[in-house]
């Protein structure tokens, strides 16, 4: 059986992606199930329940199984021992990451705002046809992975797609949709900081570094303002694990910009990598909504 999986500290995009391939394999006569690494943040809850899908269950190692990866393609995102398992395909969206196979693959990587229109695009390629719940969880997905078109990482074809699936899954009002997702992702009452900043974590290599870079997306950043010594305190803790830096953006989907919190050993190639001044470990970063886009590219080149 051809376990689908994205990466670690899934979001909406990564859950729908594995739900969305698992059901394309078994449209076309592949036994296939999808698979997570981690608890659904309340935005993936909300999606799921909204559209009747069942929660996937968890897989913790990879070894001698079949495995179909979305959503990523670095190891320190996937599941244990994947060196050890059968790898059958990737579907992504992401910078190209460090796994490799010895056998041939099925390989489909777009330069798109989610991996749901990179799966779109496979559906029609195999003119399979996408029910009512799976086109709704997709569109979710991307609506989500674009902040609604808002993000830099969002192409004429995301929108498209999302066009397209809002018409099989009879979603008349996108914005609204949009909007109740972003309710959910914007209630931080009575969560603890570590489930704060792993809710959207993800763990780079760069020179041999080990960089954490967390993010999260609310309508108001000022949500924050009471919790930002203790989520300063757990960054730290979590540096303290082996790790060169630890970055949390606080991304206001309303003013389209991120306040960087961050932890380094080097600070100064924090600054160089976004051209600004560190107060009190705090930057703002007008205009950046998209780690993998206006983040990660520019970490990875201060840090050559
Ligand atoms: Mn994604």
């Amino acid at each position: 059986m051809i376990h689908v999986v994205g990466h670690k500290n899934p979001d909406t995009d990564t859950i729908c992606s594995a739900l969305a391939v698992a059901e394309l394999l078994k449209q076309r006569k592949l036994d296939a199930k999808a698979y997570r690494q981690g608890e659904l943040n309340p935005e993936t809850k909300f999606v799921l329940e909204k559209f009747s899908i069942d929660t996937p269950k968890i897989i913790e190692d990879a070894e001698n199984k079949d495995v179909f990866l979305v959503d990523h393609s670095d190891k320190t995102q996937s599941v244990d021992n994947l060196d050890k398992a059968n790898l059958i395909g990737i579907v992504d969206h992401h910078k190209l990451g460090d796994i490799t196979t010895s056998m041939p693959l099925e390989f489909w990587a777009m330069p798109v705002g989610c991996s749901c229109t990179v799966i779109k695009a496979m559906y029609d390629f195999y003119k399979v046809n996408i029910s009512k719940n799976i086109a709704g969880i997709m569109l979710c997905a991307i609506l989500s992975d674009t902040v609604l078109f808002k993000s830099p990482t969002t192409t004429d074809l995301d929108k498209k797609t999302a066009e397209e699936l809002a018409k099989i899954a009879n979603v008349d009002d996108m914005t609204k949709l949009a909007m109740d997702m972003f309710n959910k992702k914007s209630d931080i009452e009575g969560k603890s900081m570590t489930e704060l900043i792993f809710r959207d974590y993800k763990d780079f290599l760069m020179n041999e570094k080990k960089i954490g870079v967390g993010q999260l997306e609310v309508i108001d950043i000022s949500v924050f303002d009471k919790i930002k010594d203790d989520l300063f305190e757990e960054l730290q803790k979590i540096k303290d694990e082996g790790r060169n830096s630890v970055l949390l953006l606080l991304t206001d989907i309303m003013k389209e910009g991120s306040q960087l919190l961050c932890v380094s050993d080097n600070p100064q190639i924090i600054e160089k990598a976004f051209n600004v001044k560190l107060e009190n470990n705090k930057a703002w970063l007008n205009g950046v909504m998209s780690r993998k886009k206006q983040v990660i590219p520019n970490l990875e080149k201060a840090f050559l």
